[in-house]
Parts: structure tokens; sequence; C-alpha cells
């Protein structure tokens, strides 16, 4: 979202199957995760965050808001969004990946309750839908369209102007739900 949005255009785009811990992946990025971006010189870069600055920074900040105010908004924006998806992530891999008899319930109620404040926050913090998202509204939209696809149910009652939101930004914005629906 944040490449469309900065005007920056992929050579290749490739799918890896993380799990498997493919070795061009590792040789990119030694966390093995995804996202991860080769840029034309060969240099890796990884972490959304860094990726984005970066789409940002050489767009002539086109989705990062410039003022001293708008910009320390939109970070809180910003890494509220990433800290719940961390969270929720980490539950959702103890779901699928850790044996049952393993599994750890007061550590994964702990994420949970970590991942609900975020989102009792971003419930107050969020406003409309913009035309011309920001890296903040971004991290929301990403966090909320995944958050349906992976936790559908079990967030959007007790959140309602999120779950609203992340309806309207996906209706205002078919551009980005083209790349959403490829993922
Ligand atoms: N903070 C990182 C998180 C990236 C992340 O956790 N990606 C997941 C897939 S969505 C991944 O690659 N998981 C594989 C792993 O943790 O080994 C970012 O925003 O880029």
């Amino acid at each position: 979202m944040a490449a469309i949005r900065c005007d920056v255009a992929f050579d290749e785009q490739v799918v890896v199957d993380t799990v498997s811990e493919p070795a061009d992946l590792l040789d990119a990025n030694p966390l093995g995760k995804i996202p991860t971006v080769l840029l034309d010189d060969g240099t890796a870069l990884y972490d959304s965050r860094v990726i984005c600055e970066y789409f940002d920074r050489i767009s002539g900040n086109a989705i990062v808001p410039q003022t001293d105010a708008e910009w320390i908004a939109d970070r809180r924006l910003e890494a509220t969004a990433d800290g719940v998806a961390d969270a929720a992530i980490l539950l959702l891999y103890e779901a699928r990946f850790r044996p049952e008899e393993k599994r750890h319930e007061a550590w994964t109620d702990r994420q949970w309750r970590k991942a609900l404040r975020g989102l009792a926050v971003l419930e107050t913090l969020i406003g409309e839908v913009s035309r011309k998202p920001t890296l903040g509204d971004l991290s929301v939209a990403a966090l909320t369209g995944w958050l349906a696809l992976r936790f559908a149910g079990r967030w959007e009652a007790e959140h309602p102007r999120l779950a609203r939101w992340n309806e309207e930004f996906w209706a205002a914005h078919p551009d980005l739900d083209a790349v959403k629906s490829r993922v």
C-alpha cells in the first residue's frame, strides 16, 4: 500500500513460504521475515516500518506528514497499530505452531490484553477515512484488514468505530483493496 501511494514500482514480487526458511529470503533478511525489499543495488531493506519510511523518503514525503504535531500523531497511530499486529501475530503463531499441551494460557491472555488495549486506543484515535491516507492510516488499515481476515468476530463488536472505518477505508481505496485481496 505504501508503495502504491509513494509511486514505487517493483520489477518483481516473490511469494515465499517463511516457515520453510527459504535460502533466498534468509540471504536477504537474516530474520527470515516478510516483507523484505531488495533495492536495485542488491541492498535488502526489511521491517515494514523501515521499508515504508524509505518509500516516503524517496517520494518526497507522500505519506508521512511533516509538521511536528502531525508527525507525532501519525507515528503514534502507526506504532499502536503495529504493536497490536505484533501481539496478535504471536497469538496466531501460538495456535498454529505450538502443540496444544505446550501452550501457556497466561502468556496468550497477556498478548490478547495487549492487543485489546491497543485497539481501544485506536478506537479513540481514528478519525474519518482520508482521501490521502498517511502512513499511520495505512498501518491501521493493514491491521484491521488483517484482523478481519484472521480474527473475524473477535474484535469488531467492541470497536465499532474501528470496524466501520475498516469497511469504509477499503471501499474508499479500491486500488489498495486490490493489493490486499492479492495477499
Ligand atoms: N515487524 C515486522 C513483522 C514482520 C512479520 O512478522 N512478518 C511475518 C509474516 S506477516 C513473518 O514473516 N513471519 C515469519 C517469521 O516470523 O518467521 C514488519 O512489520 O515487517
